[in-house]
């Protein structure tokens, strides 16, 4: 069924992709420990994964404390620029499409990962029951410090800073975090989020800062290379909201008039069930989403397929299957088999694991 829809090309604001099979941003935790810059290996890996229709790169801090794991790349310093250029070169000479994904982890960190050892930063003073990985093993997070009012305006710049950055390192877009409990979720849910000020509250005052961040982007690189990525009914790094529904519907809505390239949604908990609260359908919100939509979580070839088919998607992204998979396009058009990743590897390390899985044709027996 290679006539299926999912390998046909698609437009998402100016993302031209060769086929709907999108790489989903997978942390690898393979920066360059001084100063998280990408290194050669990253080119590699990414251009043997080009044919993606989309390749999202890993979360990548926009400033120094966003911070939130050890060996992330960053997107904020002129030797970050000049890492990420040699892999939007690699990526682009394979024929390849790339944004980076745009992170501020918020309270998904540790002192020992802080500038000065100082306390992440959130929009309240409420530690996440989840753990982080300083490079040493997987610790508790720390307890955060509620962001100052006046501190807000400077993070939402560090944003479209960002995204100028990732402009400027030839990427051809941006994918905006706001997924999977990190600063922009945090600002969300009311179980992290109990602002008094402008910023919580009422669902107006929570999604504040998610419009505020996409307002700046938009306007520094253009909504047309903006996409954005939400979680609506995931626990995922311990966030919750006493009504998500409520939530995502006014997010949704509201996202709408920014005209962005596209919508990624992670569909159930992530890396985890695609079930979802009794009462809550991710369909429901899905409609409400006016331009292009990625579907993600847990996807199979059929599922995929029938997703794109039928409408219900205009693209499906794959993660984990990308990590041992560096021709999933090709594997899955030719319906072969897929290969495992070795979890030993996923996080941290060098080549192995990382830019060593074959591809069908070296796999093949001579
Ligand atoms: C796995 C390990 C560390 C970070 C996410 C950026 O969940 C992540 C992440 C995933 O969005």
């Amino acid at each position: 069924m290679t006539a299926a829809k999912l390998f046909t090309p698609a437009r998402f604001g100016a993302l031209e992709l060769a086929n709907r099979v999108v790489m989903a941003p997978l942390t690898r935790n393979r920066a360059r420990k001084e100063d998280d810059v990408p290194g050669p290996l990253a080119a590699r890996y990414y251009a043997q994964r080009a044919s993606a229709g989309l390749i999202i790169t890993e979360a990548s801090q926009i400033m120094p404390e966003g911070k939130g794991y050890a060996w992330t790349p960053g997107i904020y310093s002129p030797a970050q620029i000049e890492g990420w250029k040699k892999v939007t070169e690699a990526v682009h000479a394979e024929g390849g499409r790339i944004v980076i994904q745009l992170w501020h982890v918020g309270r998904i960190s540790h002192t020992l990962l802080q500038p000065n050892g100082q306390a992440p930063v959130a929009p309240s003073a409420i530690a996440a029951e989840s753990r982080t990985f300083t490079g040493e093993g997987f610790t508790a997070t720390s307890t955060p410090r509620a962001l100052e009012l006046e501190e807000i305006p400077g993070i939402v710049e560090a944003y479209a800073q960002a995204a100028r950055n990732a402009i400027e390192a030839g990427f051809d877009g941006v994918e905006i975090h706001g997924a999977n409990g990190y600063l922009i979720d945090q600002f969300l849910r009311d179980g992290s989020n109990h602002r008094t000020d402008a910023y919580g509250g009422s669902l107006e005052n929570r999604c504040r800062f998610l419009f505020e961040v996409v307002e700046a982007v938009t306007a520094a690189i253009g909504a047309d290379r903006t996409g954005l990525r939400l979680s609506p009914m995931s626990p995922a790094n311990g966030i919750h909201d006493s009504d998500a529904m409520a939530l995502f519907t006014h997010a949704i809505k509201g996202l709408n008039r920014f005209g962005l390239a596209y919508l990624h949604m992670v569909e159930g908990a992530t890396q985890g069930s695609r079930e979802t609260p009794n009462g809550t359908e991710m369909a429901d919100l899905r409609a409400l989403f006016e331009g292009p939509y990625i579907a993600n979580n847990g996807y199979t070839r059929e599922m995929a397929i029938e997703a794109v088919e039928d409408g219900r998607a205009d693209a499906v992204a794959f993660g984990r299957p990308f990590i041992a998979n560096p021709d999933l396009v090709a594997r899955l058009k030719a319906d072969a088999a897929l290969a495992e990743g070795d979890r030993a590897t996923y996080y941290g390390g060098a080549a192995e694991g990382y830019t060593d899985y074959p591809t069908m044709a070296e796999t093949a027996p001579a």
